[in-house]
């Protein structure tokens, strides 16, 4: 038998006795039945018009495509699965990504099946550790994070057995496969790259004892003598997991894996999306924008000063970075969520007290501006606080834990659309010349 062989024979084995493929291949038949039904019955039903507006404005609210592992209400914001996000703060990152896969949160088996699998395929490989090792020394960690990603692209499961003639009602699998895969090693390649690019030492091995969140903790090496890092790790990783399907970075990675492109080059495109100041970048743009208060007021503005300080950068035409969503129009409830730890865990904590200021009075201000259409914070707000707080200083690192996370929610939206066998993407652009002639 070759090691290839082999190789396969091994991973079909053990998928038999994963409780998360089990529970896949028991849902994926209904879903598709019930997704032909919704066709047969509702095929030409009208759900959305596009106006000229939305066509050149970034298709802002065109129902389009269709999303089942999240949806997004404008007035309460981010729902799972069903369940609404601050309803389920308290549950694992893992257990967050067996819900988005399959749509139901996992039993202690599947639980620990997934963690199994997470640490089992967590280690990375040598190459991945050189090619970062020869980057420029001053590459964005996003830059590091996604080569890593791309590079490790020869990995993919799904492209060897497509080559070989994998039948298309198959595909999913394989799909599922590489995400775990790939998803099990994010957190010890960004800690690696956390230490690498930071001059913190040599990078620090999985402990195979610990879950995944507290792991990448571990990992990245920051004192946690009350293991509130740990704690903090679990809910940044639940709670960046997935936001539907219309946000830049998870139309763009379902968009690339349309293509039947796999999952490595379909999340690392999704990623450089999410490396925008506009979109996961904002976070890192939030906390220069706090120190920078901070700095300038040496601690907590007065509440003036902060109104005044919001009025100066408006005026000179810069966003304020954590607030504004395309989506929603209330306090994102991963912001609330955030501030929830903050007010449990953190005092006397100057940093922390600008954010809650901030959310005092920046809502108002942009009311008062009256451009914003969504006044109110979103994820990116208050995350960067509590970091820093922990001694997670490298404000430029934090898009990489933002990606961690939505990684999941990428690999768990290609599985199911891989599972109802959905088409390659292909909307229709118009010229602007077809719109005055029409
Ligand atoms: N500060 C100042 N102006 C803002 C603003 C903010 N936080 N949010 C929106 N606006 C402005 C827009 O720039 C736009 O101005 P122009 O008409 O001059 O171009 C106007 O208000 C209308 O924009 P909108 O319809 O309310 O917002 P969009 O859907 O176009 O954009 C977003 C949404 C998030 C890009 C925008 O609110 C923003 O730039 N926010 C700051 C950056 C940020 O926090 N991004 C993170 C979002 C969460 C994520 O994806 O991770």
């Amino acid at each position: 038998m070759t090691p290839e062989v082999k190789f396969l024979l091994s991973f079909r084995k053990g998928k038999e006795m994963s409780k998360l493929l089990n529970t896949l291949k028991k849902k994926i038949p209904d879903w598709r039945y019930e997704v032909k039904q919704v066709i047969e019955e509702k095929g030409q039903d009208i759900i959305s018009n596009v106006t000229v507006s939305q066509a050149y404005g970034g298709m802002r609210g065109i129902k389009g495509l269709v999303c089942d592992t999240s949806a997004v209400s404008a007035d309460t914001g981010l729902i799972i699965r069903g369940f609404p996000l601050l309803e389920i703060t308290k549950i694992l990152p893992e257990e967050v990504f067996f819900l988005l896969l399959t749509g139901e949160l996992p039993d202690d088996e599947g639980l620990k099946d997934l963690q199994n699998q997470l640490t089992e395929h967590g280690e990375v490989p040598d190459y991945v550790w050189d090619v970062l090792s020869a980057m420029p020394k001053d590459s964005h960690p996003m830059v590091m994070f996604n080569t890593a990603i791309l590079v490790m692209e020869r990995e993919s499961i799904f492209k060897k057995r497509y080559d070989e003639g994998l039948q298309k009602q198959d595909y999913w699998k394989a799909i599922l496969d590489d995400g775990i895969r790939l998803v099990a090693k994010l957190p010890n390649i960004a800690a690696g790259i956390y230490r690498m690019r930071f001059d913190k030492g040599s990078r620090i091995e999985i402990d195979k004892s610990l879950d995944w969140g507290a792991n990448f903790a571990h990992m990245m090496g920051l004192d946690d003598p009350t293991g509130d890092l740990k704690k903090l790790m679990r809910l940044y990783l639940m709670l960046h997991c997935d936001h539907e399907g219309g946000n830049v970075s998870a139309f763009s990675a379902l968009t690339v894996a349309s293509a039947l492109s796999d999952p490595y080059y379909s999340v690392s495109a999704g990623l450089n999306g999410l490396a925008g100041p506009l979109h996961g970048l904002a976070n890192q743009e939030c906390l220069k924008f706090v120190l920078e208060i901070r700095d300038h007021f040496k601690g907590v503005p007065t509440d003036e000063e902060l109104t005044d300080f919001t009025w100066e950068r408006l005026n000179s035409g810069r966003v304020i970075p954590g607030y504004g969503h395309a989506v929603l129009r209330c306090p994102d409830p991963r912001f609330t969520a955030f501030m929830e730890f903050g007010n449990e865990h953190i005092q006397n904590d100057d940093v922390f007290s600008i954010v809650q200021k901030i959310f005092n009075i920046v809502p108002e201000v942009l009311k008062e501006q009256g451009k914003a259409k969504n006044p109110w914070p979103n994820v990116d707000a208050a995350s960067g606080a509590l970091l820093y707080h922990y001694g997670l200083t490298e404000f430029s690192f934090y898009t990489v834990l933002f990606s961690i996370s939505r990684a999941m929610g990428m690999v768990s939206q290609m599985v199911v659309n891989r599972a109802l066998g959905m088409p390659i993407t292909r909307p229709k652009s118009v010229t602007t010349d077809w719109i005055k002639n029409q």
